[in-house]
């Protein structure tokens, strides 16, 4: 395959960028953070995003070095930001998730490239949030998450990424070191019908308050509307992110949205 051979030679010659796409609390509309998305700028085929060529870095073993690199670039953003924003000498409370793979998961230097990534850029771990899809952690065993549980124990969040589209078992989400559940974009859209269907709205409502009850906050992806933002915030989600607020951009978009410090 083509884009798999250009892989490597890539990495190294910087065709790879980030957009950060917002991350707004649905009680007060302030920005808290932003996700980074990976994307390459492809020579002959222009941008290429992520569901192109993470799969194949996956299958290569690239990922663990593309994805380092993901990591280093999104810590050292965040800390522009919180420099930028920050009040009386304060960083600004404002964070940054970034997407890990399986095979990210598995590769004994986890832990140890974190720290040392977050201690070049000097950034709080605090300000760091990992996401790691539902799917990963299915059937996950104690040397899976391991690495994790070491992270969270730092202070790292680990999100639950596409929440509600794999077979967990919810009584299993207290196993996981996992302080945020991303609820996938598939039940905000189930929110853009009107009237939405209530066995739909009753769902949410119900893993909110597990979710809650477990300690974990909710954000919810792919919110299109005010309307669905507005029901989702009703329906007690914390955090949102989507193309209503803004989609994905450069890192100099993030200046142009109105920043709480809270
Ligand atoms: O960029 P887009 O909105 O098309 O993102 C599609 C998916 O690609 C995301 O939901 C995320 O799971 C994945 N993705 C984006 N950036 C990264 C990354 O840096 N590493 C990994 N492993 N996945 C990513
Ligand atoms: O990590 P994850 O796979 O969830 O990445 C988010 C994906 O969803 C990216 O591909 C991103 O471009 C896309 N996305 C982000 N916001 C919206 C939205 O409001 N609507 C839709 N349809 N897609 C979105
Ligand atoms: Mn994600
Ligand atoms: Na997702």
């Amino acid at each position: 395959h083509g884009l798999t051979t250009a892989l490597p030679a890539a990495l190294e010659r910087g065709e790879f960028f980030i957009e950060y796409q917002p991350l707004v609390h649905l009680g007060d509309g302030g920005v808290r953070g932003a996700e980074a998305l990976v994307r390459w700028l492809h020579p002959q085929h222009g941008v290429l995003g992520p569901d192109r060529f993470i799969p194949l870095a996956e299958h290569t073993g690239l990922i663990v070095p593309l994805g380092r690199w993901v990591l280093e670039q999104s810590v050292r953003q965040a800390r522009t930001w919180r420099e930028r924003y920050g009040t009386g000498g304060a960083p600004a409370p404002l964070r940054i998730n970034v997407n890990l793979s399986p095979c990210q998961l598995t590769h004994p230097g986890l832990v140890r490239d974190t720290v040392e990534i977050l201690e070049r850029a000097g950034v709080e771990p605090d300000a760091l949030c990992l996401e790691v899809t539902e799917s990963a952690l299915i059937g996950a065993d104690d040397d899976l998450l391991k690495p994790l549980r070491r992270l969270a124990e730092m202070g790292v969040d680990i999100a639950l990424d596409d929440f509600g589209t794999g077979y967990s078992n919810l009584a299993n989400l207290r196993r996981l070191p996992v302080s945020i559940l991303k609820l996938d974009r598939s039940f905000t859209q189930s929110m853009q019908r009107f009237p939405a269907d209530p066995v739909d709205l009753k769902i949410v409502e119900g893993i909110v308050a597990l979710a809650h009850s477990l300690d974990l906050t909710v954000t919810v992806e792919g919110v299109e509307t005010g309307a669905q933002a507005e029901q989702l915030r009703v329906l007690g989600c914390d955090t949102a992110q989507g193309w209503y607020y803004a989609r994905p951009g450069p890192p100099e978009r993030l200046h142009d949205l109105a920043l709480v410090d809270a």
